[in-house]
C-alpha cells in the first residue's frame, strides 16, 4: 500500500438531542473525516473521534487536524508500506500523546487494506483470532437528564427498544438519587450502570460504595484519567467492578489496571487508545487475564461507527457496546446504509462487501463541509 492522497474534512452535524457528561454538553458535533487513497485507486474513509472542546482528553479537532498536517501525515504519504500493522510505530515514533489524530489515520489505513484486500475490516482486525460476531449488541449511553423522572423514561424506552445495556451519566450532586429511581423503575435484573466521565475524587469513596446495593453492571472511570493508583484504592472499598474509558490510553495502562487492581472492566474505544493495532493489542490481553471488554463510542457519525463495530466482532468483547444506530444520534446519517439494532439490541457486523460495509454519502458529506484540505506526498 502506498497511501497518495489523504483529504482532511470537518463536517458539522447537529445531534438529535444534545448529550451532557460531567464535563460538558455536545449539541452539535465538529466532526473531522479522512478519506485516504492509495497508488492503485482504492480509497477508504475514517473518522477522527476528537472533541470541540478538551473536557475529555486533551486533543480537540483543531490539535488533530494539526497534527495529522504536521506531523503524521508527512509521515505515510508517499511511503510503502507492508500492511496497516505497520503504520502505528511509524506515527508513535518521537511523537508524544495525539492518540486521536493517530488513531484516526492508522485505522484508516486498516480500512484501506480491507479495501484493497477486498475484505470486510472485521475479517483483517479478527486474522488469526477465531471466529468473528455477526451481530454485536448494544447498550445506550444517556446523557445527564433534566430530572430523575425523565430520565427513568428515557431508560424504559431504551430496554423497550431493545437495548441490552443502559449507561447513566452521572456527576456529585446527580447520581444516586437518580440511579436508584431507575433500578426502582427497571427492576433488579436490568443491565444498568453508571458513568461518572472523572466527576469524582477518591474523597468520595464512602458515597460510591453506597452505589454497591444497586447492582450496577459497572462503574465507569469514576476518578481522574492519571488515577490508577486512586482508582485501585477505591476498588478496594466497593464491590462494583470498576471500567476504565479515559485512564486507558494504551496497551500499558491496561497491564497498570490489571496489575494494580485499578478496575476489572475496560472500555476500548480505538480513537483513545491511538488505533486498532494498540486496540487489538489491549484485546488480546484482556482475553489473556479474562478481563472483559467492550467497545466505547464518541458520539462518531456511521463512519466511526463502522470500525467500532467492525472491532466489536471480536471474541473478547463480551459486553454491549456503545453501538447505537445511526438514529440515537442524527436525522440522517452520512453513510448508506444507515446504521440499524434490531429489537433484541444487536447491530449486524458487514460481512458481506469489501472495507469498512458501508458507503459514504459523498454529496452529503460535501454539503456539511465546513472546511477542507488535500494533503500529498511531499
Ligand atoms: O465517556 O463514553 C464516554 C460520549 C462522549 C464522550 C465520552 C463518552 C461518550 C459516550 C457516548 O458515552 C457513547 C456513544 O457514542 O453512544
Ligand atoms: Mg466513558
Amino acid at each position: 500500500m502506498k497511501l497518495v492522497r489523504l483529504t482532511l474534512r470537518e463536517i458539522s452535524l447537529t445531534l438529535v438531542e444534545p448529550f451532557q457528561i460531567s464535563s460538558g454538553t455536545a449539541s452539535a458535533r465538529r466532526i473531522l473525516l479522512l478519506e485516504l487513497e492509495d497508488d492503485d485507486g482504492a480509497v477508504a474513509w475514517s473518522e477522527c473521534v476528537a472533541g470541540e472542546f478538551p473536557n475529555y482528553s486533551p486533543e480537540t479537532v483543531d490539535t488533530a487536524w494539526w497534527a495529522l498536517r504536521e506531523w503524521m501525515a508527512p509521515r505515510i504519504l508517499g511511503k510503502a508500506v507492508a500492511s496497516a500493522s505497520g503504520v502505528a510505530p511509524l506515527l508513535e515514533r518521537e511523537i508524544r500523546g495525539h492518540q486521536m489524530a493517530r488513531a484516526s489515520l492508522e485505522m484508516g489505513m486498516w480500512g484501506l487494506e480491507a479495501v484493497s484486500r477486498q475484505l470486510p475490516l472485521a475479517r483483517v482486525l479478527g486474522e488469526g483470532r477465531g471466529a468473528l460476531r455477526q451481530t454485536v449488541s448494544t447498550g445506550i449511553s444517556l446523557g445527564i437528564q433534566p430530572s430523575p423522572e425523565a430520565l427513568v423514561e428515557r431508560a424504559q424506552e431504551a430496554l423497550a427498544v431493545g437495548y441490552r445495556k443502559v449507561k447513566i451519566k452521572i456527576k456529585p450532586g446527580q447520581d444516586l438519587t437518580q440511579l436508584r429511581a431507575v433500578r426502582l423503575a427497571l427492576g433488579p435484573t436490568a443491565p444498568l450502570m453508571a458513568d461518572a466521565n472523572s466527576a469524582y475524587t477518591l474523597d468520595d469513596g464512602s458515597h460510591l460504595a453506597a452505589m454497591d446495593e444497586l447492582d450496577l453492571m459497572m462503574l465507569e472511570q469514576p476518578l481522574d484519567r492519571t488515577d490508577l493508583l486512586r482508582h485501585a484504592r477505591l476498588q478496594e472499598q466497593i464491590s462494583t467492578p470498576i471500567c476504565l474509558d479515559e485512564s486507558i490510553d494504551g496497551l500499558d495502562r491496561a497491564e497498570d489496571m490489571i496489575a494494580l487492581k485499578a478496575g476489572r472492566i475496560v472500555n476500548i474505544k480505538p480513537g483513545r487508545v491511538g488505533g486498532f493495532a494498540t486496540s487489538l493489542a489491549i484485546h488480546d490481553l484482556c482475553l489473556k487475564h479474562d478481563v472483559p471488554v467492550w467497545c466505547g463510542g464518541m458520539l462518531e457519525s456511521g463512519v466511526g461507527r463502522a470500525y467500532n463495530v467492525a472491532l466489536a466482532a471480536l471474541p473478547g468483547f463480551t459486553l454491549p457496546g456503545d453501538l447505537s444506530p445511526s438514529r440515537r444520534y442524527w436525522d440522517r446519517d452520512i453513510v448508506d446504509p444507515e446504521w440499524t439494532m434490531s429489537a433484541q439490541g444487536e447491530v449486524h457486523v458487514p460481512q458481506d462487501r469489501p472495507g469498512m460495509g458501508v458507503t459514504v454519502d459523498r454529496d452529503r458529506v460535501e454539503a456539511l463541509t465546513v472546511r477542507k484540505e488535500v494533503l500529498g506526498p511531499a
